[in-house]
């Protein structure tokens, strides 16, 4: 990407166009283009054909999507199938009538099969039955792909599409109910510090397996994508770092400072039992995470106490 392009970052103001936007600062890119859903709503085809009409970007970064964690997931599928097909088929169709030079669709770990063996292997897509509670966002993020690849092959566009595994930073949901797990523990495990509370709950059994990538990472890899990645094939973007909810959770308490005890509520889902993605191919691009897992924690916590997210 030349540093004068005009750059639109979908999504500009949530956790993961944040982060690329600081990644574009950082590097000098001056000409970056944005707006909160307020003020764009991308679920409407005539206003993003009529942004891309009058702003005709050079690349875009299609971070925009309706997230949520498992609980959000499971309670509003037609929210999150409806929200993210029509985001995702407005900004990639007006990407292409407006010729945007390239473009990088962001998806999700969860698009994998329930079962699928481990590590995830990009070829694994679509060969299993998706985990039921967030089934809706992963078909979303399928069609995604799939859009992308279908208007290469018809219109030679460059779209290209990576695949991020559960991801966490500045600007994340701490909302109790909708975030995603390691936000979540965050704030439960601050809360009862600082209410002198005896224990925190975890959902679920504490048992499945999640591997987590810190977000800033995760937009040094989109940069490095935008630039050097020409295959229409989906691309995973993982950390390599497994760890059970149960020893995430006593990570967070260490970095906390709170020694109370961990209550398991089993009648909430654990989900899927692990999604550790196979992320060698990305490897093979010149990136690698720089972030641990337990720096990472306290990178976000202290974003946490400075207020740096939304409830
Ligand atoms: O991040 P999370 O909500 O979603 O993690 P997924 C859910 C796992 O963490 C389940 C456990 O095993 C939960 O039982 N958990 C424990 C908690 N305590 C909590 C808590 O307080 N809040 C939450 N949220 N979970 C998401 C997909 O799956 O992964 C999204 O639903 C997206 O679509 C995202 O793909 C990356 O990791 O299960």
């Amino acid at each position: 990407m030349e540093k004068n392009a005009k750059i639109y970052i979908a999504g500009m103001y949530g956790m993961v166009g944040s982060a690329i936007t600081r990644n574009l600062r950082a590097r000098g890119y001056s000409h970056l283009l944005g707006h909160s859903s307020k003020e764009l709503d991308l679920t409407n085809q005539k206003t993003v054909f009529d942004f891309f009409q009058k702003e005709k970007p050079d690349y875009v970064f299609l971070a925009a999507a309706r997230v949520g964690g498992i609980y959000a997931n499971n309670s509003y599928p037609a929210d999150f199938i409806y929200s993210n097909i029509c985001i995702q088929t407005n900004i990639i169709h007006s990407a292409y009538i407006f010729r945007v030079r390239k473009l990088l669709f962001l998806g999700s770990s969860c698009i994998y099969p329930k079962l699928a063996e481990q590590p995830m292997d990009e070829s694994c897509l679509l060969t299993g039955g998706l985990e039921p509670t967030n089934e809706s966002y992963a078909l979303a993020k399928i069609a995604g792909i799939k859009m992308c690849q279908a208007y290469n092959r018809q219109y030679h566009t460059s779209f290209i599409s990576c695949m991020p595994t559960n991801l966490y930073g500045p600007n994340d949901n701490y909302d109790l109910m909708n975030a995603h797990v390691l936000p979540a523990l965050i704030r439960k495990v601050h809360e009862a510090k600082v209410n002198s509370q005896p224990s925190f709950v975890v959902w679920g059994t504490g048992n499945p397996k999640r591997e987590f990538l810190y977000v800033d990472d995760l937009a040094e890899a989109c940069f490095v994508l935008m630039n050097e990645y020409l295959n229409d094939e989906t691309i995973n973007v993982g950390s390599g770092e497994e760890v059970s909810i149960k020893e995430l959770a006593q990570t967070i308490q260490e970095v906390v400072g709170y020694k109370g005890d961990l209550v398991f509520d089993t009648t909430k889902p654990d989900g899927t039992p692990r999604k550790l993605l196979n992320g060698s191919r990305m490897r093979t691009q010149g990136w690698a995470p720089k972030i641990t897992l337990k720096n990472g924690i306290e990178l976000a916590y202290k974003n946490f106490l400075e207020g740096k997210i939304r409830m």
